[in-house]
């Protein structure tokens, strides 16, 4: 039986944070046993805010070891660069043409994002449409993705509608795969926000290649509620339900058995344990991930493997969308 096809991938803003690693990653790293998995490094996308060119290149490198790093496998998953494979950006201009704008205007990421931003770029305006040819173009049956991006996913279903009307059928109708086990994390320093790679203030999120000591400092400091007793309650302590959270995920252990485990002490034991817990979670991701990192020849041999792998399958659907629609392929 031939295996769903699933495609996700994260953008290069910052390092991933153990809200990635939570809410993303560690669920890839199962997805690989059961699916034809293609995960990708996102730096398309990550243009669509400033970049500095040298440290943007760093980091892509360093994200793609950092997948490695938190186990997924890239002999059986594809693992690549986005910009790597050019058939990205030719299908999103052929799709663009095919989107109406008041679609486009509708999207509440977009607004969002807009609205913190003096400079608001087309590139940002157009992120949706990208994203409908990253998953078109691998005929992916399934979607991972979190609730903000729910409705990016709706408009890639629509754009496989318009493009079927007029062309007949030519993509796989992507649906939207929700993880069993998976958590919204929170920010550190303000918990009615999600944890980000790009806030501006480090100290609300953990980087999965952050140094033992700063993963203590940054639980420590985590913003908590002035009540002592230890308990789960997301609406009035949202601060420790988001660490609890993170120990429940991390332990496998639930959240009611870490609560009754912690009467009679203080939100500060809960911390301690916590950053022990997340520091060891992430020591041997972090040993595979400097050993990875010393030998830049060997991740940029796997770097290309996977490029050649997902080129092969991207060029396919580009070259018959070119047949659909009338270009002349040579
Ligand atoms: N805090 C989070 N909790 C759970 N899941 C999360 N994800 C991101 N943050 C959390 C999931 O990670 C995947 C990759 O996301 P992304 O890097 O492409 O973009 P994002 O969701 O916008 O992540 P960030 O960290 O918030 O990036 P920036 O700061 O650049 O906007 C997605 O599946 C996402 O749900």
């Amino acid at each position: 039986m031939t295996k769903k096809i699933i495609l996700s991938g994260s953008t290069v803003t910052g390092n991933l944070t153990l809200g990635n690693y939570i809410g993303a990653i560690n669920n890839w790293t199962k997805l690989q046993e059961e699916y034809e998995c293609l995960y990708m490094v996102a730096d398309l996308h990550a243009l669509t805010v400033r970049q500095e060119p040298k440290e943007l290149q760093a980091r892509i490198l360093s994200f793609y070891a950092q997948y490695i790093a938190c186990g997924l496998d890239p002999k059986k998953n594809t693992l690549f660069v986005q910009s790597h494979v050019p058939a990205h950006a030719e299908l999103q201009w052929i799709l663009t043409t095919l989107t109406p704008i008041g679609y486009l205007n509708r999207m509440t990421q977009f607004k969002e994002k807009s609205e913190k931003t003096n400079e608001i770029l087309a590139g940002l305006y157009m992120y949706p449409v990208l994203m409908a040819a990253d998953i078109l173009l691998y005929q992916a049956n399934l979607v991972p993705v979190g609730e903000d991006q729910r409705q990016h996913l709706e408009l890639s279903r629509d754009i496989v509608t318009f493009f079927h009307n007029r062309y007949g059928d030519t993509f796989t109708m992507p649906t939207a795969y929700i993880p069993k086990m998976g958590a919204k994390i929170m920010s550190l320093q303000d918990p009615t926000k999600k944890m980000s790679k790009s806030d501006e203030n480090d100290k609300s999120f953990i980087s999965i290649i952050d140094p033992p000591k700063s993963i203590e400092k940054k639980i420590k400091s985590s913003v908590t509620d002035s009540e002592t007793v230890v308990s789960y309650d997301p609406e009035k302590k949202a601060g420790l339900a988001n660490l609890l959270t993170i120990y429940s995920v991390l332990t496998g252990k639930n959240i009611d058995s870490i609560v009754a485990s912690y009467q009679g002490k203080m939100y500060g034991h809960v911390k301690v344990d916590l950053a022990e817990i997340v520091v060891e979670t992430f020591k041997p991701v972090q040993e595979k991930y400097h050993d990875l990192m010393k030998n830049q020849d060997h991740l940029l041999k796997l770097m290309k493997e996977g490029a050649d792998k997902a080129n092969a399958k991207a060029n396919q659907t580009l070259t018959n969308v070119y047949k659909k629609i009338g270009l002349v392929n040579l």
